[in-house]
């Protein structure tokens, strides 16, 4: 069992993410037998849920003339739009089936706020509104992450890199993510890690 101090983030493994789904993540569901596995290792579970409206500003179908992956400048900088995925209440916000949820204790959903993103377990893409994440971890007296989970260029990146910038010590098991890789972004998601002084484990 690893010690109190930390804490096991699981970003984001819902059936949109995996194979067959609405913003597919190449075997995406691969992951979940060892996510499983993980959780029993460590002593605080938190799993991360993208939970978006339908009329989320994300998805290129709400913006006219705009298709997925096409880039908009919003209030808070530039977003990518992607394919309606995560919408509240549908099969494909769902965790994966296999996914065992009951060994989790704590769930944070994100992007529910119909005018902006959030890609981090931490703050929306505004980089400053937060999730509560942040207290919920400092008040276990949590100060080490170890983050798993879809997808590894996008929700996993930007929740390393703000947990490093909130002062945990974060690792990301390479092995238990799996990335959407749009134009290059996978290599320079891992780059960024290295660069803010994230360990990469496989
Ligand atoms: C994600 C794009 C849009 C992710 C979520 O979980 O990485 N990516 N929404
Ligand atoms: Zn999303």
């Amino acid at each position: 069992m690893r010690p109190a101090n930390e804490a096991l983030i699981v970003i984001d493994v819902q059936n949109d993410f995996c194979t067959g789904g609405a913003l597919e993540v190449p075997g995406g569901e691969k992951i979940v037998p060892r996510v499983n596995a993980l959780m029993d290792e460590f002593q605080t579970r938190v799993l991360t849920q993208d939970w978006h409206p339908a009329d989320h500003s994300s998805f290129a179908e709400n913006h006219a003339g705009k298709k997925p992956y096409d880039v908009v400048d919003m209030p808070y900088g530039s977003q990518i739009l992607w394919p309606v995925h995560c919408v509240q209440d549908s099969e494909g916000a769902e965790f994966h089936p296999d996914l065992d949820v009951s060994k989790a204790d704590h769930i944070v959903r994100k992007g529910f706020r119909p005018e902006i993103d959030s890609y981090s377990a931490f703050f929306e893409n505004d980089h400053e509104t937060p999730t509560g994440l942040d207290d919920y971890l400092s008040d276990k007296g949590v100060d080490h992450l170890t983050l798993v989970g879809l997808a590894t260029d996008f929700c996993v990146l930007y929740s390393a890199l703000d947990a490093v910038r909130l002062g945990y010590a974060v690792t990301v098991l390479e092995g238990a993510t799996r990335g959407i890789d749009l134009n290059g972004s996978l290599e320079d998601a891992r780059q960024s890690m290295l660069d803010a002084n994230v360990v990469l484990e496989p």
